[in-house]
């Protein structure tokens, strides 16, 4: 179903957009959902958003987003047969494993940034220099462990707050043993164009969007994951990532599925029970 061009992006840069591969039928319910209950908590109204005024209101939005995330039934219907079939595609037609959290629910409040807490956010959308981050440990015994899906609820526009990615770094370190992430990311700042993304210099970051630089002699360029309902990214789980902030007037409303094979997750769990607590945190996407 894919076509060896889409194969191709998906293998030279680790990941393929495939535009309205869920059916509305699919996804307008979901947001019917999510939007019905930021209206009952009072976070939508007739003018669109209505922002958190104090650190109560934030605690009242956090815990609305958690009620919406336990929807799980209605939420995993966005895992089509079509989405499963492309990914399982994108192994070789090996078996995949829906790992936990089943059907991530993304959420980012308009004109807001995950940086919010420590004001730190001045308002202005750039490519992230923080909480760059893999979803699983690199290691040789994995092999290329398979992608992960990102949709979207509603559209997500460019500064919408859409997940950026670094195309190409999962060609990277793949001959290790075993790397977290940290230490992916702390091997990786050997390397100028690393120490410069996550840099805390004052420069033009839009280079990075733009122009493809190289780590390692591996050509790599930021993507910012943006697009209209419906609308699938398959990510290979090896690509750094990282969160964008939302500029704009609409909430950021996506949804995550790592989706492994089979032979790679098994083997990845046999290494979080050897290795302990760091790696059980990571496993969970913890930053
Ligand atoms: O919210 C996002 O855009 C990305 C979230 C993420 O990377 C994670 O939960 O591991
Ligand atoms: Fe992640």
């Amino acid at each position: 179903m894919l076509t060896p061009n889409e194969h191709q992006t998906y293998t030279e840069w680790g990941l393929v957009q495939i535009k309205a591969l869920i059916p509305p039928q699919v996804v307008d319910p979901i947001r019917e959902l999510v939007m019905e209950r930021l209206r009952r908590r009072e976070f939508w109204g007739s003018e669109g958003w209505i922002a958190p005024t104090d650190a109560d209101g934030q605690k009242r939005l956090n815990t609305t987003i958690k009620e919406i995330s336990r929807n799980t039934k209605s939420l995993r219907s966005i895992l089509t047969d079509r989405v499963l079939d492309y990914a399982r595609e994108l192994v070789s037609g090996d078996e995949i494993e829906l790992s936990s959290p089943i059907a991530q629910f993304l959420f980012t409040a308009p004109r807001s940034y995950v940086m919010n807490h420590d004001g730190q956010w001045d308002g202005e959308w750039e490519v992230p220099r923080s909480i760059w981050h893999l979803d699983m440990p690199r290691s040789a015994a994995m092999g290329a462990p398979g992608p992960e899906m990102f949709t979207f609820v509603n559209k997500v526009e460019p500064k919408g707050g859409g997940t950026l990615v670094l195309a190409g770094s999962h060609h990277l370190l793949n001959d290790v043993e075993y790397l977290s992430s940290k230490n992916v990311k702390r091997r990786l700042k050997r390397h100028t164009y690393f120490r410069e993304l996550t840099g805390k210099g004052v420069d033009d970051r839009s280079r990075f969007l733009e122009e493809v630089g190289n780590i390692d002699n591996v050509p790599v360029k930021v993507v910012e994951l943006t697009g209209d309902p419906g609308d699938v990214y398959f990510v290979d789980l090896r690509l750094l990532h990282s969160l964008g902030a939302n500029t704009s007037d609409q909430p950021r409303m996506m949804i995550a599925q790592r989706m492994p094979k089979k032979e790679a997750f098994k083997t990845w769990m046999a290494m979080v029970g050897g290795k302990g607590r760091e790696v059980t945190q990571e496993s969970e996407g913890k930053f």
